[in-house]
């Protein structure tokens, strides 16, 4: 055996060896001289793909010849960082790699940091997508993931001394070894025409602008099986007769290239600004493209795969198709126009068809987060769909209504309002008269007014009375006030459109049946379901802290934990364990150590890695108060400086708080919180009193390959949502599988997690969701009376300690200054006293090594439901019902 297996492997990494060498003379991207670094990439990234494009195929051809029941992810984003340890971790060909290349001279982990991250995505929302995929591929489920591929992805940031600066990220300059062009699969999409009726009798959308959407497909290989399911990405491009020889000859080159740049930009960056009316429909044009190419290509597959005996009532048996929050949403129109414009179908097969094949799932309950579209913008680019969305808005009334009834008008129309689909829209016509009002309704109003106790504010109120009677005539001569747009609201669109709604984590899923949606909760409470998040233990545990991945494996007795995550439990008989402990020390020691250097190359501080690794990273967003973290840090340097050297080392257990997260390039507070934290940075990290005791540092350009090396050296993480705000974290969840500990609200998964690694083993604090709004409601009415530390932080920002930086914009955020927006909407100051003394539990249950490593393996334990095998076999089952198929 022992021999055996030695020669076989070294035979194995011989093979990989020359296949290496062949790539790389025979595909080559480079010229031919030497064998280095980047070139090396793209060799063994080629010939792992070979690999994967057999395995590819097969599991194609095998999904065509059973034609079962297949699901279909749809998704602005997907966040896949890098593929190549992923692909060769999957095919269980790393150490087979790792000699392939050592014989050639090379290392496999500095070849796998050539590649540089698929960055598709913007945060959680796209992560997820890829988790989802490669848990997909390794449950062996029928399943594809449809998105856009951005040419440069969302933005890479810079720090300077200004806070974040974003530039182009050209992912794709070298080339993508991933992709496989598919030249044959592209489908026209059209914006703008008209819409009218044929000699047939049916709605013809012609004329207008088209484009074509080319495929893009990215192999996704599954962990320890054959199944290798599909990433199609579009591209998109002008068809090509629309480029103008003609004029590109009379010298007018722009001109002739027009048609070509108008549609290649669709596909540029991820989120383009759309303050600006192009910006709008560029989105729109994104989001319709994906839809309206994904779905040409499901149907022609399922006609395909129905030998030209299209049953159009087994399309939901066959098809499910999943929105990843509300960015695909015109699935509904589009599935609804091509059933009745194309395939001839009537409104309510058509109707059927839509709603049993589409689910959405919600990511956000922040209002500003619910998109909303104009419907006039809407109207001009896509007409047909405008039709039919009045429709289904039609038909949603009459569902309210036959569900009210109509016995209080008042309140019908109230809900009528919040549930419709259109915005600021008349109600239709055959609906109308149900709330004709007797013409003496104004005086009502007036009256009203004057429903006042005493006499002196009898007098008050007719005075106001008056002013505003005066300021009505005023308007009247003047202009009448503009009436508000007319808006199309996609998530209520989805809601309607689709036969589940879903919610990303317990609390989360509670607030969208309670709050977000309660009325259509009433109405059809049966569509609503929970999916708590998940994450892959392939890429979160087993490939990006291989240290600590031993361990486990070791301690487990078996390595299938990675597969069958509930294992990962049994490390619960051992967080005592003194030999356990030690092992598990030793790996976070030596994944610190890593990122120690890393950190240094990156931002040029040196920090200790004796010190406590404390780390939030995250998209920089006020609701999930880095403001709060770093003002705790801010506090924490202050009282540190009002001691002796002597007294400081005795108080406080040093730390090093790292930072990371992107900011969207628009919003300015987010863009001030990450310029502050650098600034603190600045000044703490320079300051000799202090040392190695307090060390804060901001990771530029956060990423998920920065994520691989931070995650696993973290000991405390901070996931301090104002609690309600945050439909689930999964960073929580890569976290807490690498044995770090949590500081949080309950908030999200958060409470899930808590609840799995037990009371005593994550750091809990704040307010909780229920009491949020009447803490709201108390600020503004100005009765908050704030803890002296939080009015000492401020002060301490203001005196310009930290630079010449005003600050007045953050710190008076957090009092409601005029000017400054919503009085401390997310409650820093609410919160921060019981944040900074959950803070000193946290220093003094770390000085207790012992208790701290057995809290952190405890950690990992429980961690085991966070798999996304989990979530993803609970949307197979209770949202797509598809059954898993493996090939023979
Ligand atoms: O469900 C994935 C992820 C959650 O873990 C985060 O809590 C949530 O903020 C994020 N949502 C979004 C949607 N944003 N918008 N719009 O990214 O989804």
């Amino acid at each position: 055996g022992g021999t055996d297996d030695l020669i076989s492997s070294t035979r194995e990494a011989a093979a990989i060896a020359s296949h290496i060498k062949y790539h790389a003379e025979f595909t080559p991207l480079y010229s031919p001289e030497r064998f280095e670094l980047p070139k090396a990439f793209f060799a063994t990234a080629q010939s792992v793909r070979d690999a994967l494009i057999i395995n590819w195929n097969a599991t194609y051809e095998y999904h065509e010849k059973m034609n079962v029941k297949q699901a279909y992810y749809l998704s602005m984003e997907f966040l896949q960082g890098r593929a190549l340890l992923n692909a060769i971790g999957n095919l269980e060909l790393t150490g087979a790699y790792s000699e392939a290349l050592r014989n050639l001279g090379l290392n496999l982990e500095n070849v796998a940091c050539q590649e540089p991250d698929a960055a598709l995505g913007n945060g959680g929302l796209g992560r997820l997508a890829s988790c989802f995929l490669d848990s997909l591929a390794t449950l062996n489920y029928p399943a594809w993931g449809y998105g856009l591929r951005y040419k440069y992805g969302l933005f890479k940031q810079k720090i300077t001394s200004d806070g974040q600066e974003e530039v182009a990220e050209n992912w794709l300059e070298m080339g993508n070894p991933w992709e496989i062009t598919r030249n044959d699969v592209s489908y026209p999409v059209k914006f703008y025409g008209k819409v009218v009726t044929g000699s047939d009798g049916r709605r013809h959308w012609t004329g207008g602008e088209d484009i074509k959407a080319v495929a893009y497909d990215v192999p996704i290989p599954g962990y320890k099986t054959k199944t290798t399911i599909n990433l199609r990405l579009w591209s998109t491009k002008a068809p090509s007769e629309d480029f103008d020889l003609h004029a590109f000859n009379a010298g007018e080159h722009t001109k002739a290239c027009e048609g070509q740049a108008n549609a290649e930009k669709i596909c540029y960056v991820l989120y383009p600004g759309d303050e600006s009316v192009e910006g709008k429909i560029l989105r729109l044009k994104q989001q319709y493209t994906l839809c309206s190419a994904s779905l040409q290509d499901i149907i022609a597959r399922f006609e395909r795969r129905s030998g030209g005996h299209a049953n159009w009532k087994d399309f939901p048996q066959k098809v499910a198709v999943q929105m990843n929050d509300t960015h695909p949403t015109l699935c509904i129109p589009e599935l609804m126009r091509i059933l009745i414009d194309l395939k001839g179908m009537s409104w309510k097969e058509a109707w059927d068809i839509t709603q049993r094949t589409m689910a959405y799932t919600n990511h956000t309950v922040l209002p500003e987060a619910l998109e909303k579209w104009s419907l006039e913008l809407m109207q001009k680019l896509l007409p047909r769909h405008v039709e039919i969305i009045e429709m289904v808005d039609e038909q949603l009334i009459c569902s309210i209504i036959s569900e009210r009834g109509t016995s209080d008008p008042d309140l019908l129309e109230k809900k009528l309002n919040a549930m419709r689909i259109l915005e600021n829209f008349d109600l239709p016509a055959s609906v109308a008269d149900i709330f004709v009002k007797p013409k003496a309704d104004t005086a009502v109003d007036l009256s009203e007014e004057l429903e006042v106790p005493d006499e002196a504010a009898a007098a008050d109120a007719e005075d106001e009375l008056e002013e505003t009677d005066t300021q009505k005539k005023e308007e009247v001569d003047q202009e009448p006030v503009p009436k508000p747009p007319k808006m199309v609201r996609m998530a209520n669109l989805c809601v309607a459109g689709g036969h589940a709604v879903n919610g990303v984590a317990e609390i989360h899923s509670e607030i969208v049946k309670d709050e977000v949606f309660s009325d259509f909760y009433k109405l059809w409470p049966e569509k609503f379901q929970n999916k708590t998040n998940g994450v892959t233990p392939r890429r979160w545990i087993r490939f990006c802290n291989p240290h600590l991945s031993n361990i486990i494996t070791k301690w487990i007795g078996t390595e299938n934990w990675v597969q069958d995550t509930e294992k990962l439990a049994e490390l619960r008989e051992f967080a005592d364990n003194e030999d356990l402990q030690a092992e598990w020390t030793a790996a976070k020691r030596s994944n610190k150590i890593k990122l120690v250097s890393f950190l240094k190359e990156k931002t040029g501080y040196s920090v200790c890695p004796d010190a406590m690794f404390d780390i939030q990273v995250k998209r920089i967003h006020e609701y999930k108060r880095q403001l709060l973290n770093i003002l705790g840090v801010v506090y924490r340097y202050k009282k540190m400086k009002e001691i002796s050297a002597v007294e400081r080392k005795a108080k406080f257990v040093p730390r090093v708080c790292v930072f990371g997260g992107k900011a969207f390039a628009t919003y300015v507070q987010a863009k001030r919180i990450v310029k502050f934290i650098t600034d603190v940075g600045a000044k703490i990290n320079h300051d000799s009193d202090i040392g190695d005791l307090l060390k804060v540092v901001f990771v530029p350009d956060y990423n998920v390959s920065v994520a691989e090396l931070l995650i696993p050296a973290s000991e405390l993480s901070q996931h301090i949502s104002t609690a309600g705000m945050e439909a689930s974290g999964t960073s929580n969840m890569k976290f807490a599988m690498n044995g770090c500990i949590l500081i949080g609200t309950l908030d999200g998964a958060n409470v899930e997690i808590r609840e799995e690694v037990g009371e005593d083993n994550f750091f809990l604090f704040g307010a909780k969701a229920p009491e949020i709004a009447g803490l709201r409601q108390e600020r503004a009415e100005g009765k908050f009376v704030p803890d002296a530390r939080f009015e000492e932080v401020k002060e301490f920002v203001r005196s310009g300690v930290f630079g010449p930086y005003n600050y007045d914009a953050l710190m008076g955020s957090l009092e409601g200054n005029e000017g400054y927006g919503r009085a401390d909407y997310f409650l820093v100051g609410k919160d921060f006293p019981s944040y900074i003394e959950c803070q000193e539990k946290v220093d003094d249950a770390y000085r207790d090594q012992k208790r701290w490593t057995r809290m952190s393996i405890l950690n990992t334990a429980g961690s085991y439901k966070f798999s996304s095998d989990r979530t993803i076999h609970e949307y197979a089952r209770e949202i797509w019902n598809i059954e898993p198929l493996e090939l023979p």
